[in-house]
């Protein structure tokens, strides 16, 4: 997979250098390349937003520096509005190597340059917490793209019209918030996309079961707690079922707990799930 993530702060994405996702780069899993949106700028102060339409607080990100940008990333040429009024809608475009961003899509003689399309199609992903929820099943189903770009708003977040523009242009164009609270921008929720996407590529995992029982993959329950030895600490026991080494035991305990918990922690979870989730055992629980 390769990820472009534009920003006005690149530098934030240097976290994923660390840890469990830097090992993926290193391994080859992954390529990640974090953009300055600034670097498509052309005036002097390097400016990205300007005061909204029908006026109001904050500023909104500028639809044409967005456009160089993603256009030069994605290998698409600008679309020809020249003709008289009605856009010219172009649906076929070529992917430039995801290695390089600022490499021209298209050769001086109108050839494109890579027309092996290595990286597949990428879709474009832009965080906007009045989006719809991003979801365990929207990370398992990005996790079999081959290449991702996010564009990260500040402020009042970018021209509505970028998005729609590549969606008219065939691209796919996803839109996602993080959660019912607002952020100062998109770079954080990125990262978070990023890191429950990524997780699941195929090979990422040391332990591919530890992707299996967790919350919110099989069935959308809470997962039981856990522990580790001493069984008895600072006068909290862990329960006997546990250290019975009766795995028929412990596995009712842990699907009771977790039933217990989500009825009690997130009932709307309970309310989602299909009766066929739930064997004659759980609704005795
Ligand atoms: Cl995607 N962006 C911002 N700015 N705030 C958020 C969010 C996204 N999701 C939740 N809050």
């Amino acid at each position: 997979m390769h990820i472009d993530i534009v920003s006005v702060f690149p530098e934030y994405f240097d976290v994923l250098k660390l840890s469990l996702l830097g090992k993926a780069q290193q391994r080859g899993l992954l390529t990640v390349t974090a953009h300055n949106l600034r670097d498509w700028t052309h005036d002097v102060h390097h400016s990205v937003d300007d005061t909204p339409v029908g006026g109001g607080a904050g500023m909104v990100m500028k639809p044409e520096i967005w456009a160089q940008c993603l256009d030069d990333i994605m290998g698409l040429e600008p679309a020809d509005f020249s003709a008289d009024g009605e856009p010219v809608l172009s649906r076929d475009f070529h992917l430039v190597p995801a290695t390089g961003a600022q490499s021209p899509a298209v050769a001086p003689d109108g050839q494109p340059t890579d027309a092996t399309d290595t990286h597949g199609r990428p879709i474009l992903i832009f965080p906007n917490p009045s989006a719809p929820l991003f979801t365990q099943a929207d990370a398992t189903d990005l996790s079999h793209a081959e290449r991702l770009v996010f564009g990260c708003g500040r402020y009042e977040g970018i021209d509505a019209r970028v998005p729609e523009y590549y969606a008219r242009q065939g691209v796919e164009v996803r839109e996602y918030s993080i959660g019912d609270y607002v952020l100062n921008g998109g770079e954080v929720a990125v990262s978070a996309m990023i890191e429950a996407i990524v997780r699941l590529i195929p090979g990422f995992m040391g332990n591919p079961e530890s992707i299996v029982e967790e919350s919110y993959t099989g069935d959308p329950l809470l997962e039981h707690r856990q522990f580790t030895r001493p069984t008895a600490w600072r006068g909290l026991a862990v329960s006997d079922v546990l250290t019975s080494g009766d795995h028929g035991r412990v596995d009712r305990f842990r699907r009771d707990e977790a039933l217990e918990r989500t009825s009690r922690i997130r009932p709307d979870l309970i309310e989602r799930l299909d009766c066929k989730e739930l064997s004659k055992n759980d609704r005795k629980t």
